[in-house]
């Protein structure tokens, strides 16, 4: 094993195809980031400005000249617009996401889409009791019609009302608490600062303007307004995102699958489905499994077709379907090495360009189909919900017929998977608690188990994949801490066996106790990024037991090996719903003393939640604890 590809990754089947990629002479996103460097250290500080044609301009953290850029912006203020420039975007990208949910879900309501339905009707009615939906002598799609209207209205509101998923999801001490802090700030700065989203679409697009050449240059307010867009997100976008494909698809329950690279096979026809929205990989997973289409496959020679799932694409099948998991996002080009994938289907988000070329290389189709998210050199399939039976039929023909063309002797799979159990939706938690929150907190309560970490979040290429999940996730649970999270953290702490019942043993006595009696690993995957929202709704439920607020909870957040605008967008959620979070790598914020000091001091008298940076799990993990254990003080636990 080349030892450059033990610094890359902590993960053995990644070892393998990065060792094979130096043989064979397959560029690899690592190999681009080394091709990279040195990397623009004023970009990794935030204070570089491209925002007009007078720069772009960047400003000395050493307060040597040049101090300001040419319009006279400071640190401070460049480092605030891009940061909020940051939010606005993953906000955005989480919240047309639900957009499309919505969309789907009142075409399916009125009859216009029939190709999908209503599969969760018990979701249904609790979406609708939550939002005051009237459900007496109603029919589903009549329910389902007015839940969509409602999460349609959040994206285009023009009022300066509150959006409705928010007030009436939000915990109403929160809520509050939200409202109060609008006071204060108007009162302490004579300025008015929103934190209570209007609409979605509308504090995305507020921040667009406001960070336009010559708009605001307060650092606050560009914070403040930062964190009303990411409210837009967590308890809006992604929120509605959650709980319409919950509806459409059915809740995620309890399931075993497997997980890494190992999960395709070298007999089959190996589809992989990559990206966000479950809307196309449902549809492909179902058609795939068809008779029709598994025999077709095994007209050419193959023993079937085999569907797995890549990131949070990969998650969304993986919560609700059982399907497996290849792998997260550093996965992505290894997976194409392999020679054995017929088609890599993506959507939108976090599909590296590259894969284009890379499959080129081999006898892999690799088909985009969002108008949004469109790769030159691909093959570009078109994907319409309202002929999604159509069209996916279409892309896992097009995946049977490129299984000829495959050169098996380029094929080379490694032979690891670990099992993982899934599918830990709010309700499913409940459901394995015995149908509420009270026997978690009292264990909570008794410090059998001291506390919660929500664990969010990516490979980054700058940190060895894998590594800083893996052990800050296996040294909290050392400590009783349960995990919990989503996304390609999710995905990595499958692949490690942190999600299954063998990993009890890695638990402290308390922990361990606890999930042998529930039958549940200690380390739980609640789904997708846009999933985070479950979290939340979680930390909701727990803190409204109590009649406390979440930020009075031994409640942690973490996005250890982050890389894309979208987790800024979940950590700044995070906390300003109360939870301190963590990051690694440090986000471009440094080059503000004054940002700095507002996102990790300042907000924390404000909103209760606040950021904090550690580079190692060991640290991570004991700062965590201490915060876990000062918030049971406060709480007389
Ligand atoms: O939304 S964890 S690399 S796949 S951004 Fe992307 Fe990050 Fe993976 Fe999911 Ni979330």
């Amino acid at each position: 094993m080349s030892e450059l590809s033990r610094q890359r990754s902590a993960d053995p089947a990644a070892v393998e195809m990065l060792n094979l990629a130096e043989k064979e002479q397959l560029e690899t996103i690592w190999d681009r980031l080394e091709k990279q460097q040195p990397q623009c250290g004023y970009g990794q500080l935030g204070t570089c400005c491209r925002l007009c044609t007078m720069g772009p301009c960047r400003i000395d953290p050493m307060g040597e000249e040049p101090t300001h850029g040419v319009c006279g912006a400071s640190a401070d203020t460049i480092v605030a617009r891009n940061l909020a420039r940051m939010i606005a975007v993953g906000s955005s990208s989480h919240s047309d996401h639900g957009r499309s949910a919505a969309l789907l879900l009142k075409a399916v309501a009125s009859g216009e889409n029939t190709d999908y339905r209503i599969t969760d009707v018990e979701k249904l009615q609790a979406v609708a009791t939550r939002l005051e939906v009237t459900t007496e002598n109603r029919s589903y799609p009549e329910i389902a019609s007015d839940i969509a209207d409602i999460a349609l209205s959040c994206f285009g509101k023009q009022d300066d009302t509150p959006m409705p998923f928010t007030e009436k999801y939000l915990l109403p001490k929160r809520y509050q608490l939200f409202k109060d802090i609008e006071e204060q700030l108007f009162k302490t700065t004579g300025k008015k600062m929103g934190i209570l989203p209007r609409g979605i679409d509308r504090e995305i697009v507020d921040i667009l303007h406001r960070t336009h050449f010559g708009t605001d240059a307060d650092p606050l307010s560009l914070m403040v307004q930062g964190i009303r867009s990411s409210i837009a997100d967590g308890w809006g976008g992604s929120l509605i995102a959650t709980e319409l494909q919950d509806i459409l698809y059915g809740t995620p329950t309890v399931n075993t699958a497997k997980a890494n690279l190992g999960v395709l096979d070298a007999e089959w026809v190996n589809i992989i489905v990559h990206g966000h929205e479950p809307s196309l990989s449902e549809k492909v997973v179902e058609m795939a499994l068809s008779e029709e289409m598994q025999q077709a496959a095994r007209k050419l020679g193959a023993k079937g077709i085999n569907i797995v799932g890549l990131c949070c694409t990969g998650n969304e099948m993986l919560m609700r379907q059982g399907v497996d998991m290849a792998g997260n996002v550093l996965h992505s080009e290894l997976a194409i090495m392999t020679g054995a994938v017929e088609a890599m289907v993506v959507d939108v988000q976090c599909i590296y360009p590259s894969l284009a070329n890379l499959s080129n290389c081999f006898h892999t189709k690799f088909i985009t189909t969002s108008e949004q998210a469109t790769i030159p050199e691909a093959l570009h399939i078109q994907f319409e919900d309202e002929h999604a039976d159509e069209i996916a039929r279409r892309i896992v023909n097009t995946a049977i017929a490129a299984y000829p063309e495959r050169d098996q002797g380029k094929v080379y799979i490694p032979n690891i998977t670990s099992s993982a159990i899934a599918g830990f939706s709010v309700e499913e938690i409940l459901k394995t608690l015995g149908g509420s929150v009270a026997p978690l907190i009292d264990v909570i309560a008794k410090g059998t188990i001291k506390g919660v970490v929500g664990i969010v979040g990516c490979n980054n290429v700058k940190v060895k994949q894998d590594l800083y999940h893996q052990e800050l996730t296996k040294k909290l649970i050392e400590r009783d801490i349960l995990v919990i999270g989503t996304g390609c953290w999710a995905i990595g702490a499958a692949k490690a066996g942190l999600m299954n019942l063998d990993a009890q043993s890695l638990a402290g006595e308390g922990l361990k106790a606890v999930c042998q009696q529930l039958g549940i690993p200690p380390v739980l995957n609640m789904g997708s990024c846009v999933d985070c929202s479950r979290m939340l709704v979680l930390a909701g439920a727990l803190a409204a037991h109590l009649d406390v607020d979440i930020c009075d909870l031994p409640l942690v957040g973490s996005a250890p090996e982050w890389m894309t605008e979208k987790a800024v967008a979940i950590g700044t959620y995070f906390v300003s719903s109360g939870i301190p979070t963590h990051l690694w790598p440090a986000p471009p914020i440094l080059g503000s003393p004054e940002v700095t000091k507002i996102l990790t001091e300042d907000i924390k008298g404000l909103l209760g939640g606040y950021f904090f940076i550690e580079e190692g799990p060991q640290a991570a993990a004991q700062r965590m604890e201490e915060i876990i254990l000062e918030k049971r003080a406060a709480l007389g636990i």
